[in-house]
């Protein structure tokens, strides 16, 4: 039986991804401003910038995932399984035979 205590929990991950991202966009911008004379500067604020956009998404719990594998392969089983939900027929024949794109908001 797994302790409670061992549980992940929702809040203490997204925080501390939260505190790893900030202390890479941190690193990011003294980078950037370190270099400011080297074209180097101007893509390590490229990429401050997108380490922020993904601090948005963690805040707000935005996943965005792509599941590509070959017909048959358990994409919709493992979609459903992830979602918690059965939202894709998922059967031993082609079922889905188009992308699909989901969004998901948390309540939260
Ligand atoms: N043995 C086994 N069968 C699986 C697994 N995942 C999915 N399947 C079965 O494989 C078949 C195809 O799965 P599906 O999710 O529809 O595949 P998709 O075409 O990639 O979306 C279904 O009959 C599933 O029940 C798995 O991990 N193990
Ligand atoms: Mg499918």
């Amino acid at each position: 039986m797994i302790s409670e205590v061992l549980k992940p929990n929702i809040q203490d991950l997204q925080k501390d991804v939260i505190d790893l991202l900030e202390q890479v966009s941190s690193l990011m911008n003294h980078a950037s401003t370190a270099l400011v004379s080297d074209s180097a500067g101007k893509k390590y604020a490229e990429f401050e910038q997108q380490v922020n956009q993904e601090i948005d998404k963690v805040r707000n719990l935005e996943l965005r995932m792509a599941i590509v594998a070959p017909m048959k392969a358990g994409k919709s089983t493992i979609t459903n399984a992830i979602i918690g939900q059965e939202i894709l027929p998922s059967r031993n024949a082609a079922m889905t035979s188009k992308p699909k794109s989901f969004s998901l908001k948390s309540d939260r």
